[in-house]
């Protein structure tokens, strides 16, 4: 970057009313790194050239092969207007649903955005998706029609059919924002109503509601999307050029002598003019007026084309000419339409002006920041702002202000983590030498010299120079060369060859208060950090350097160590940087993870997590190649964790290395960067691991060739059923309904459980809720530990009863009836989509009323062995008996729980007073052990956590052979609700994608042909207006769908690409454990009968890879092959 223009924007930044913090959004391949191309070109930083070309943004080279953005990057550029010069901080995010996330760490550090959309393909599912994103985080969106070029050279319309079709587009765009705005206001209003109905004096006597009122009373104009409204331009990016209508206002005022104020209302719509009485009247369709924007801009617009197209060399002059443009002769003469194209039109309509004046007038600087956006970012989970404390309260006075001064506490967003080369940080790059060192280099060069002809002469021994490193260049003899000079006028930092070969992590952060210095230190606040906890262990008005400040969870000191200027591909160093612009923080890769707050204050509060849109679903198991290269694997997993906001990674039960990423494309490029970048070793990747979910369902009515089961008269038992009664040991009571009834090993005490399916909206509901789950869990087990601190604010005791009061919706009927009050816990991981419902008598407690009081030493007794329960419960939630994966949907019910006999044992043995101490010291014991840690204990499968546990406290419990009574409990718990699910008839669950494909009618059928193929099902099929383009939803298997887009593409010649979202889990309705019963099954479909059933092939798959027991006949038919081999 040139010395100058780095001091231009280190200024740009200090004035804040001109910054623009803006990120391009689009669905894949609209167009967004095409665009920045040509608003960076507009900076001299790549030629205008190149602009489209090149794609400046992407940097990474399989960004560059794979034609798609990956990752989200920044540019700082400068733009003038008139006598105003702005600093416009540009991100350019991907557009591929697997990169979603890359959007959310953009999105959250910008005020507004540019939303590209393509003119031929309109509205596409990303669309929608990053519209719902920007409106999320409150940033204020422009409209960029990109692509016009394609209406005129490829679908071939005439100006009017594509003013009617642009027309179209701005409609959908703007009914999308509609259902945004209306059901925001609606929330509101919702909200405002519990409001009044709790405060009942705040509003008297209005009891009816007018539901549309709010709608009518908000003023939402300004949100739309409406050329003369001055938030839309059309743009054809890859021919440089684009327009807002107030351009042609302005010139068309001048040339018609019409208002320029009229003009810009009249431009766009249904009007046109009357040249004669110079008068613009509404169209009547009928006399064929075309409006405004047809004749007086498109037509241009299309003769330029034609001209140019046809070769009209005479047309193309006169064009030129009246536009007063002045075109290279090199243009000129190209024989490339489009580079003819591209020379006028950018003269003639600038793109970057075109969208950078329409940045800088309709999208807000950071001065303009609304307080309902800061109040949103400063509370976390289901806070609300009042209930912060009053020193964090007053921090939002600080966010709005944006301000500079000394005692402007700084405030920092760190949205995400990037990796770059260490090599390319301005630190360790060649950097030119200034004069002196110029100077001092050549005068030491010319010593050597000397000294070597010296040598030369014989004038032996040498003695050393000035700086003592005579002779350590050259060898002997040489003369110093011409161009040492230029090589050495460039200085390269020791650390460089140090660090070389080495990824250095950045934060891609946002001042948004004070300002940024570098070396001074600063609080980094994790997701997890509360001030509350801080204000009450740290005094008022404590004053110790940060370092000294007395340990509080979730928070680190550190230093600002290297500030950066993120110019794409580049940085630059800073030595401050202002409220209100977008950063670049070197230093941080100790203390931040993937996000984080940074704050001189620890009053602050951390930012609100990002919103992730895609959820991670493929996982492959990784190794290296080379055994011994492990430890390089693991650190090389953890950098990619840190590099990337949305990957997972994990270390199974099993020790496999496990990445979790949100799709196919996301894998390869985290593969990619493992391989080459992080680790540095050869690796093998294992075949994605699809997960399940198991379920358990009613009892089917027909058998599987459709005949009713229990009507049939002539049921010939072909098999004997036998798992039915293999699956349960003896010694177990099963009664006809399904109840199991165990007993404890030492026969102390008995459970009875029965399992039954939930209704699936109650899955649903249990899935949604499962954030205010955690947090109740979360609350419960603070109470019990005895510390108050976190009182349950009002919000979030709406937000429980509110839930409470769904289930108890749904769950109605005979057979639920008291349900819900009855549910002791959600699992697996205390959140999950099942649930354990308490009947028996002797010990009532529920997740609704928390635990109950420490009253009698009677009840914390159960409440101990009620902890050992809800762990049996929590464990076999987490595996199913079927494939060891997670179930969902399933309600296990304790009806009965009988230990009278482990009362009558303690009451008769001999040791009371022993015993019973040793009963206080166990309770004690448990006291310390939270909720929260046995949910860790439970979430690794591995049993040893919880011997280690048993062990802690074996010598306390009822000494007997069998170990101790808790771990006896829990794995007899865990042991009925499996036996309770085997009975039953168990089902798979399949992780199901949501998909849609554009495609045009000719490949249509080629479309269905490959979703059906791999198990598809087709939910709508829509034609997009004026297009002969079908719009297909579908959903689609996880487990069909690797390789479905390349087998999509490529039957398709590319002309249809589907974007794969994980939607939700649906039951395979097979039975895995199906084998024909009746004469007509067996007739139907053999004796093996397994060609069929997906859900066994899906099961058998699973437990295969995980080295479970796989019931399977290998050899088929051994006779046969015998024979065949004999005979060879
Ligand atoms: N005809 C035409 N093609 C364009 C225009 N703008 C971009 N393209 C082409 O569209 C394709 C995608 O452009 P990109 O700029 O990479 O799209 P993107 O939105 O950045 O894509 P992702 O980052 O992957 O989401 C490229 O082949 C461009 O040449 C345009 O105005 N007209
Ligand atoms: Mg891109």
């Amino acid at each position: 970057m040139v010395l100058n223009s780095l001091d231009k924007m280190v200024q740009l930044q200090k004035n804040t009313a001109n910054i623009r913090n803006i990120c391009v959004l689009a669905h894949v391949d609209h167009g967004k790194t095409t665009l920045a191309d040509c608003l960076i070109s507009s900076n001299g930083i790549i030629s205008s050239r190149l602009a489209g070309k090149l794609r400046y943004m992407d940097s990474r080279e399989d960004e560059q092969i794979r034609g798609i953005t990956m990752k989200s990057s920044a540019i700082s550029l400068h733009y003038a207007k008139g006598s105003e010069e702005y600093l416009i901080n540009l991100i350019d995010s991907p557009g591929h649903v697997d990169f979603s996330s890359e959007v959310s760490t953009a999105v959250r550090i910008c005020d507004g955005c540019i939303i590209v959309v393509d003119a031929v393909e309109g509205v596409c599912p990303q669309t929608q998706a990053v519209l719902r994103q920007a409106w999320l985080e409150n940033i204020r969106p422009v409209l960029v029609i990109n692509k016009i070029d394609r209406l005129i050279v490829e679908l071939k319309f005439t100006p009017q059919e594509a003013y009617s079709h642009l027309k179209n587009i701005l409609e959908q765009i703007n009914a999308l924002t509609g259902t945004l705005f209306t059901s925001k206001v609606l929330e509101e209003r919702a909200e405002r109503e519990t409001e009044s109905q709790v405060n009942p004096n705040s509003e008297q006597g209005e009891q009816v509601y007018d539901w549309s009122t709010g709608l009518e009373d908000t003023d939402d104009s300004h949100l739309y999307f409406s050329p003369e409204q001055g938030n839309v331009v059309f743009t054809s990016a890859i021919d440089g050029w684009g327009f807002g209508i107030e351009h042609f206002a302005k010139i068309y005022s001048k040339k018609i002598g019409i208002k320029k104020e009229v003009l810009l209302k009249t431009l766009w719509g249904d009007y046109y003019i009357n040249m004669k009485a110079k008068k613009i009247m509404k169209v009547d369709q009928a006399k064929g007026k075309k409006p405004l924007f047809v004749q007086l801009i498109l037509e241009n617009i299309w003769s330029l084309y034609d001209a140019v197209l046809k070769k009209d060399k005479e047309k193309i002059d006169k064009i030129v000419t009246s536009l007063g443009l002045k075109i290279g002769a090199r243009e000129a003469r190209h024989s490339d339409p489009k580079v003819q194209i591209n020379a006028i039109c950018s003269q003639w309509l600038p793109i970057s002006h075109a969208v950078l004046a329409m940045v800088c007038q309709k999208l807000p600087s950071p001065l303009d920041i609304t307080a309902e956006r800061v109040e949103k970012l400063m509370c976390t989970g289901s806070q609300t702002f009042d209930s912060l404390p009053p020193e964090t309260q007053a921090l939002k006075a600080a966010f709005m202000k944006c301000g500079s001064e000394d005692t402007a506490p700084v405030i920092i967003f760190v949205s995400k983590m990037f990796a770059i080369d260490a090599k390319a940080l301005p630190q360790n790059k060649p950097r030119p030498l200034t004069q002196e060192e110029i100077t001092q280099r050549r005068e030491r060069a010319r010593q050597r010299h000397a000294e070597k002809l010296a040598a030369a002469q014989g004038q032996a021994p040498l003695e050393p120079t000035q700086d003592g490193n005579a002779l350590e260049t050259s060898p002997q003899g040489e003369e110093p060369r011409g161009d040492e000079q230029q090589v050495e006028s460039m200085a390269t930092n020791p650390v460089s060859q140090e660090g070389s070969n080495q990824e250095s992590f950045i934060a891609f952060a946002r001042v948004f208060s004070g300002v940024a210095r570098r070396g001074e230190k600063i609080f980094v606040l994790g997701p997890k950090y509360s001030p509350i906890e801080f204000l009450q262990r740290v005094p008022l008005g404590f004053s110790a350097p940060p370092d000294d400040l007395p340990p509080v969870p979730h928070m680190a000191c550190c230093t600002l160590e290297n500030l950066y200027l993120l110019m794409g591909r580049e940085l630059e160093d800073l030595e401050e940087v202002p409220p209100g612009n977008v950063l670049g923080i070197g230093g941080l890769q100790d203390f931040v993870l993937k996000s984080a707050t940074l704050c001189s204050l620890p009053s602050c509060p951390p930012f609100i997590p990002l919103n992730f849109e895609a959820t991670p679903i493929v996982r492959v198991a990784v190794e290296p190649k080379h055994p011994s290269e492990m430890p390089q694997l693991v650190k090389g997993m953890k950098l990619l964790n840190q590099a990337d906001p949305c990957v997972q990674i994990l270390i199974q039960e099993t020790g496999e290395h496990v990445l979790v990423t949100a799709g196919e494309v996301h894998l390869q490029r985290c593969l990619d960067d493992l391989k080459e970048r992080f680790a540095k070793i050869h690796i093998s990747v294992s075949e994605p691991i699809i997960p399940f979910r198991e379920t358990i369902t009613k009892p089917p009515k027909v058998d599987m060739v459709n005949e009713e089961i229990g009507k049939q008269q002539k049921v010939a038992v072909i098999h004997q059923t036998k798992e039915d009664q293999s699956k349960i040991p003896e010694g177990i009571q099963v009664d006809s309904d399904g109840l199991i009834t165990i007993t404890t090993p030492n026969k102390l005490a008995t459970l009875s459980v029965r399992a039954v399916p939930l209704p699936e909206e109650v899955t649903q509901i249990l899935e949604e809720n499962s954030d205010l789950i955690r947090s109740m869990e979360h609350l419960t087990s603070s109470l019990n530990e005895g510390k108050n601190t976190q009182m349950i604010h009002q919000k979030t005791q709406e937000k429980i009863w509110e839930f409470k009061g769904k289930l108890e919706q749904h769950l109605t009927g005979r057979k639920w009836r008291n349900t819900v009050d009855q549910i002791w816990s959600f699992g697996p991981r205390k959140c999950g989509p099942n649930i354990l419902v308490n009947k028996s008598e002797n010990f009532q407690n529920s997740v609704w009323t928390g635990p109950a009081g420490r009253a009698s030493k009677e009840v914390s007794r159960y409440r101990d062995l009620g902890n050992s329960i809800v762990s049996g419960f929590q464990l076999a939630t987490l595996s199913g008996p079927m494939c060891e994966e997670p179930l969902m949907g399933v309600c296990f019910i304790l009806e009965k729980w009988d230990v009278s006999k482990l009362e009558e044992q303690g009451a008769s043995d001999k040791h009371n007073q022993e015993q019973s101490d040793l009963e206080g010291q166990r309770q004690e014991e448990d006291k310390t052990h939270p909720g929260g840690e046995e949910n860790q204990e439970v979430q690794g499968v591995c049993l040893e956590p919880f011997e280690k546990r048993i062990s802690q406290k074996g010598d306390c419990s009822v000494p007997d052979c069998y170990g101790p009574f808790s771990g006896q409990l829990i794995a007899t718990m865990k042991e009925a609700c499996r036996y309770s699910l085997q009975v039953k008839p168990q089902r798979l669950m399949a992780a199901m994608y949501t998909c849609d494909i554009m495609a045009t009618s000719d490949v249509l059928g080629r479309v269905y042909a490959v979703l059906s193929k791999r198990e598809g099902r087709v939910l709508q099929e829509e034609m997009k207006e004026g297009t002969d383009m079908f719009i297909i939803k579908a959903v689609l298997p996880v487990a069909e769908s690797f390789g479905f887009a390349d087998e999509i593409r490529k039957r398709t010649s590319g002309l249809a690409s589907p974007q794969l979202v994980f939607s939700h889990w649906e039951v395979i309705p097979s039975d895995p454990f199906w084998v024909p019963t009746t004469e007509e099954e067996y007739l139907h479909f053999g004796e093996k009968a397994d060609s069929e059933n997906q859900a066994r092939k899906y099961m058998n798959a699973v437990r295969k890879r995980k080295g479970l027991y796989v019931e399977e006949k290998i050899v088929e038919h051994a006779e046969k092959q015998r024979t065949l081999s004999k005979n060879k």
